[in-house]
């Protein structure tokens, strides 16, 4: 049997939600560890997160103290490849450098 009017037009609706929806945000969280330069946190703060220096330089200092910050916030393919990009720099600097997110 075919499909009613009612239902054809829940389908579009139902449709056109999901594609027009807003993306949820996730934040990407920094973590402190014992044995990553300062310097190559701010590194990855400049060229990763597109932070200017005297922020990018705040914010590792505040992850060094505090223990984690936000670094951004992004859709999630963004916030993943964002994750991938510094655990993969920071294994190739032999560093334990990591991140984390958390939906916004
Ligand atoms: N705690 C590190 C040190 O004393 C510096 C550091 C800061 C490491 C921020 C990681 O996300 C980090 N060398």
């Amino acid at each position: 049997m075919g499909k009613t009017w009612r239902e054809i037009k829940e389908s579009i609706e139902t449709h056109v939600k999901e594609k027009y929806k807003t993306p949820s945000l996730y934040k990407v969280i920094l973590l402190n560890d014992d044995y990553t330069t300062m310097d190559f946190v701010v590194y990855v703060l400049r060229h990763i997160f597109n932070k200017p220096t005297d922020e990018a330089t705040r914010l590792m200092l505040n992850v060094h103290r505090q223990g984690a910050a936000v670094c951004g916030i992004y859709t999630k393919d963004i916030a993943e490849t964002k994750i991938a990009t510094v655990h993969d720099l920071a294994i190739q600097h032999g560093y334990p450098l990591k991140c984390t997110m958390e939906l916004e």
